[in-house]
């Protein structure tokens, strides 16, 4: 067997080489390897050590999967530890992903050597973790730049190896090959006198500036998790570096490392990691290769094709928009120019980039325009009959291998595929608006949607930076399904007696980015009008909406039309009570004959996120998700769900599923049981005392 952790010598010079792909972790093996390897390189009286990764990455961190088991010996503080006090000068090759635990083995290493591509960061925030191998007090030590040194790690973001070496994080900047200039610099050192290279030995003093400096950004750092704790305490820990002897601060550290560790945010987050690249993997019964792509059709140049238009052209495709008039085209194509424009301005992309984006834009009222189309993504009118059209024309005019999808949100798909004379080559790509923003995309496996098609549309899904999750056919896919419980649940609780605001500050309090009546204004109430109109809905079913129906005939549309649920102020949109609203949610009360009382958050959470798992677990019963795990990246990527809850299926699997079971049983058969209809799998989970996760694992 392979070691993961070998030497080679150059000269007199000990190259300790980390090959542990895919990302050089550190897991046990290598923590043990790269000991062992320096102390053979101090043994056989090598001048000095470099340390570097096989694959052109340095090491990106831990290893995330030993979190949570018993560690194995040596741990990562004490590997740092021991690197540093090598007694010969030990140089880091930092190249590539060097993250985490990878930088914090840098930061024990007396020299750095990086190139302007490195990926140089402090991530352990994203998983609800702080860094735990004293990088909290190396890192201060070495930038002298207290401001550097709490953005890095309490925002998690990695900086460039070109931003390292400017801000001191660096000793080189690498121009060609990291290691052997890493060599060249090892080969350098002449002088063995090793103290004022080892960052343990740095003093810092905390100032009345710095202090300021540290208040300062707390208050911004708070204001930004949003309900994560883990940004503000690893903040704490960078201010102790400087209030605390080294030895202090590390203490404090590994005490904070080892109290978020276990909890619940943590392992939420550390769900995510593994839930977001689970779902982009193809199902396990698809096989072979992805179909080319380079030319994408959009039809529809509306706020969604424009949006889809936008992601493809920043993605590098070349793209063909389709409209019914010039007009159409037109309005859409003013509207992109002005997203991008504001992107110039916020700094985000140059005006060339813009000009580059544009240059790949090619207008078209012609279907037969989309003839060398490798792609075609329908976002057109949302009903079925339009939907037929359009795919029979499709049909008429794609060159064969074509990929045909649907940006449908909820109309069946294998009735759309119907309609061709190839159903093989078509499925859904359900975008979130707005669509060059919003990372989700639902990618739907019709029937008879061919392996290769899917395959398709999840590396393109990849190439345009979307996060994919693949649902099969069913009325709103997984994201959309599961809304309509929860909003069932949320008008339920206002006319039982919660005020909208009440309902919506639970579940911000909660975590969600907006409450479902802030959202629904800001979509539009009319929107929802429009569908209840559309479908056949039952008389329960009906009086839920009441209220939201007669705020719509009464003219308040939501935040377009100045009110809705809330009133908007026309500056400033803060919003505000809308007076009409509570009255019209009064009159409903007394036409239906509520007695209203007094709802607590607990309930508008229970009720609200019990409904939301209740519905997944539907979803996933009936196979239209493949696993609870997808759900979760669903809601986190495409509905503003808090992701260091997890995802609604963690979260309740985080509940306890009998509680949640005997909570949805009793609300079955209660007063408000019509409007429940509890899951099979779920109850079967509670009974057997298992979680969706163990679920996932089994299948
Ligand atoms: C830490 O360091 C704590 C210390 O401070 C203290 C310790 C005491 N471990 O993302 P990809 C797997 S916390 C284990 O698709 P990319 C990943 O699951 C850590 N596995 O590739 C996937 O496996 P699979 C701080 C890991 O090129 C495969 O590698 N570091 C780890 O798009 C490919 O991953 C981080 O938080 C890991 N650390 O992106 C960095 N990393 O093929 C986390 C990846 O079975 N990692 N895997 O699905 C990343 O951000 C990205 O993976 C990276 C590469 C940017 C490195």
């Amino acid at each position: 067997m392979t070691k993961s952790v070998s030497t080679e010598m150059r000269g007199d010079v000990a190259v300790v080489w980390i090959d542990n792909p895919p990302v050089n972790a550190l897991s046990h093996h290598v923590r043990e390897g790269i000991v062992r390897e320096l102390k053979g390189a101090v043994d056989s009286g090598a001048k000095a050590a470099v340390i570097a990764g096989r694959g052109g990455t340095f090491i990106a961190g831990a290893d995330i999967r030993e979190f949570g088991k018993p560690l194995q010996e040596p741990g990562l503080p004490e590997v740092c530890d021991i690197i540093e006090a090598t007694t010969i000068p030990v140089v880091a090759a930092v190249e590539g992903n060097t993250l985490g635990g990878g930088l914090e083995t840098a930061l024990a290493c007396h020299y750095r050597v990086t190139n302007a591509r490195a990926k140089v960061g402090l991530p352990e925030v994203a998983l609800g973790l702080l860094p735990g191998a004293a990088g909290t007090q190396r890192l201060p030590r070495c930038l002298k730049n207290p401001v550097e040194a709490v953005t890095m790690v309490s925002s998690g973001r990695p900086i460039s190896g070109e931003k390292a070496a400017q801000i001191g994080l660096a000793d080189q900047l690498s121009k060609g090959n990291v290691v052997d200039d890493a060599v060249d610099m090892a080969n350098g050192i002449n002088d063995n006198d090793l103290t004022g290279r080892r960052l343990s030995k740095v003093e810092l003093e905390m100032t009345p500036e710095i202090a300021a400096i540290f208040d300062a950004a707390m208050v911004e750092i708070a204001k930004k998790a949003k309900g994560a704790i883990a940004p503000l305490k690893a903040a704490e820990c960078v201010r102790a570096a400087y209030e605390l002897p080294y030895a202090e601060g590390v203490k404090k550290e590994r005490a904070t490392f080892m109290e978020l560790l276990p909890g619940d945010q943590s392992r939420a987050l550390r769900h995510m990691f593994f839930a977001e690249r689970q779902a982009q993997k193809p199902p396990a019964d698809v096989s072979g290769e992805a179909r080319e792509v380079k030319k994408v059709g959009i039809l529809g140049a509306g706020t969604m094709g424009g949006g889809i238009a936008m992601t493809y052209a920043e993605a590098g495709f070349d793209v063909t928009m389709l409209e019914m008039s010039e007009e159409a085209l037109d309005r859409g194509l003013g509207v992109m120019e002005k997203n991008w424009a504001r992107g110039i301005k916020s700094g985000r992309i140059t005006e060339a980039g813009v000009a580059e984006r544009m240059a790949r834009l090619t207008r078209t009222t012609s279907y037969d325009d989309l003839a060398d189309c490798d792609l075609i993504i329908e976002a057109v009118f949302e009903t079925m009959a339009v939907k037929k059209e359009v795919f029979g024309k499709l049909d008429a005019v794609a060159k064969p291998g074509a990929v045909l999808a649907t940006n449908t949100s909820y109309l069946d798909i294998n009735e759309i595929a119907a309609q061709t004379s190839r159903p093989h080559d078509v499925l859904g790509m359900h975008y979130f608006s707005p669509a060059n923003i919003m990372p989700l995309l639902e990618i739907v496996r019709a029937d008879k949607t061919a392996d290769d098609v899917l395959l398709t549309a999840l590396a393109v899904a990849r190439k345009t930076r979307k996060t994919a999750v693949v649902a099969r056919v069913g009325h709103g896919f997984i994201g959309n399904r599961m809304l309509t419980p929860y909003l069932r649940q949320a008008n339920l609780l206002v006319l039982e007696g919660a005020s909208p605001a009440e309902v919506d500050k639970a579940l911000t309090d909660f975590g969600w980015a907006m409450g479902p009546f802030a959202v629904s204004d800001l979509a539009g109430l009319d929107i929802g009008y429009k569908s209840r109109q559309d479908q056949d809905l039952s008389q329960h079913e009906q009086r839920i909406y009441t209220a939201a129906d007669r705020l719509v005939e009464a003219g308040h549309l939501g935040q377009k039309s100045g009110s809705g649920f809330y009133k908007y102020d026309p500056q400033t949109r803060a919003r505000s009570e809308n007076p009409d609203a509570t009255s019209i949610i009064e009159e409903v009360r007394s036409e239906l004959g509520i007695n209203t009382r007094s709802i607590t958050a607990e309930e508008i959470v229970e009720r609200t996120q019990f409904a939301l798992a209740n519905e997944g677990a539907h979803v996933l019963g009936e196979g239209v998700a493949q696993r609870a795990s997808d759900i979760d990246v669903v809601y986190n990527h495409g509905y503003g769900y808090p992701r260091w809850r997890g995802g609604p299926m963690h979260y309740v699997d985080t509940v306890g599923l009998k509680t949640v079971a005997s909570k949805i049983a009793e609300w079955t058969e209660g007063a408000g049981g019509v409007h429940w209809e509890p899951s099979d799998l779920l109850m079967e989970l509670a009974d057997q005392d298992k979680s969706f996760a163990e679920w996932d694992k089994a299948k």
